[in-house]
């Protein structure tokens, strides 16, 4: 056999279980965009490869994932940012018709085109940090024809950008003016009409559960019909409150909760046992000031596997690099360097039901490898605002060097 690629002098960051894994002096094979083999250099097999690169002493991780984000939408809520800094809060911003709704009137404005168009740069931000994976939520359209376009924009980004979308449905992210006050009536919209239209082009459904967006009922509605589709779900859960949204997604067999500042342990019980995974995203706390913290320990002790991502999104979170995700996962949330990236590598790709694919460098995985201008793993937790990637190489090519 003669492999597409070897790759050697660097030293393996595999995140296989979680863990660094470190290979100081080791090599990858590579062949039709998979792993084949990753070892010590010392081990490798003697065979000659299509292309061998040396990695000069680099350090390889895993693609890295982005697994929740909604950062397809259009319009500018800077001067939302602004407000707050002067004192006004989320809340009185979306009654006075700003925040998510905001982005909806600006959203439902944008052909497919002109939303894909906006993405771009923000795609690109996370690529240039060694992203090889983002999972992007519908959510800003709150109507059949607009979410339908959400997916369109998503299908276009996809046809020119070196990325793997996940596309998840959040139909039920917030309640459209047109609904207001009638909100099973939205859901009954959501239900019999919003994800039949996408089902077939999504590959996850998202529900907002939470005080200010919809109960546990509506979520339940929701999520079963999801499952009726045979659609994974996911759910974002206690971010402002004690809802228990996180033990209803346990309950139904969710991917992943989201947020979690206000979980309890009975529901982190649930997300244990069945092996939903805990998403935390700093951003979101960060920008709002939010003082309360998922409750890590807690989840720590139960093994609920934690992922970290961006959360990237015009109004609670307007951050689009991973690497700052890690820091403040660290630095906000306590988590230590190898959990964050743990958080960014295979339990983001656990979030997304793509353990088996992605995530770890480990034969029989695509080959997707980032290569790193930095002597340790936790380099990538320490820096803010200094980007050490220099080569990326997706499903077994070079994209970047
Ligand atoms: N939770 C959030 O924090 C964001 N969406 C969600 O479900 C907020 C999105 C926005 O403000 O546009
Ligand atoms: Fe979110």
């Amino acid at each position: 056999m003669k492999p597409d690629l070897i790759l050697h002098n660097i030293a393996v960051v595999t995140m296989a279980g979680g863990r660094y894994g470190l290979i100081p002096r080791g090599a990858i094979i590579a062949h039709r965009g998979v792993i084949q083999w990753v070892g010590e250099e010392a081990l490798l097999p003697g065979y000659q490869a299509r292309r061998t690169i040396d990695g000069r002493g680099r350090l390889a991780t895993p693609g890295l994932i982005d697994c929740h984000t909604h950062l397809i939408y259009a319009g500018n809520r800077a001067d939302e940012f602004e407000q707050r800094l002067k004192g006004v809060s989320y809340e009185e911003i979306a009654k006075a018709g700003g925040g998510i709704l905001a982005t909806v009137r600006a959203t439902r404005r944008s052909s497919a085109e002109a939303l894909a168009a906006a993405a771009r740069p923000r795609i690109r931000s996370l690529l240039d940090e060694g992203v090889t994976t983002i999972e992007i939520k519908t959510g800003y359209g709150l109507d059949v024809e607009n979410e339908v376009k959400m997916v369109d924009a998503m299908a276009l980004l996809e046809e020119d950008l070196p990325v793997d979308i996940f596309r998840t449905f959040l139909g039920a992210h917030a309640i459209p003016p047109e609904y207001r006050g009638r909100a099973d009536a939205y859901v009954d919209l959501v239900c019999d009409e919003m994800l039949p239209a996408v089902a077939h082009r999504v590959n996850s459904v998202d529900v907002f559960c939470e005080s200010i967006a919809f109960d546990l009922d509506q979520t339940r509605r929701i999520l079963q019909t999801a499952r009726r589709f045979a659609l994974p779900i996911k759910v974002h859960a206690d971010q402002l409150s004690s809802l228990g949204g996180a033990g209803l997604a346990a309950e139904m067999g969710a991917l992943s909760a989201a947020h979690l500042e206000y979980l309890d342990s009975s529901d982190a019980r649930l997300m244990a046992e069945s092996g939903t995974v805990a998403v935390l995203l700093p951003g979101a706390l960060y920008y709002l000031r939010e003082e309360r913290r998922p409750p890590v320990d807690l989840l720590r002790r139960y093994r609920i596997p934690m992922a970290v991502a961006t959360d990237a999104n015009p109004g609670t979170s307007p951050c689009f690099s991973v690497l700052a995700a890690i820091n403040m996962g660290c630095m906000l949330l306590g988590l230590t360097p190898e959990e964050a990236l743990a958080g960014v590598t295979i339990h983001a790709a656990r979030a997304l039901g793509r353990e088996t694919l992605v995530g770890s460098l480990e034969p029989g995985k695509q080959a997707d490898i980032v290569l790193w201008n930095i002597e340790k793993p936790v380099e990538l937790a320490y820096y803010l605002g200094f980007n050490p990637c220099s080569a990326i190489i997706r499903h077994g090519r070079v994209i970047r060097r």
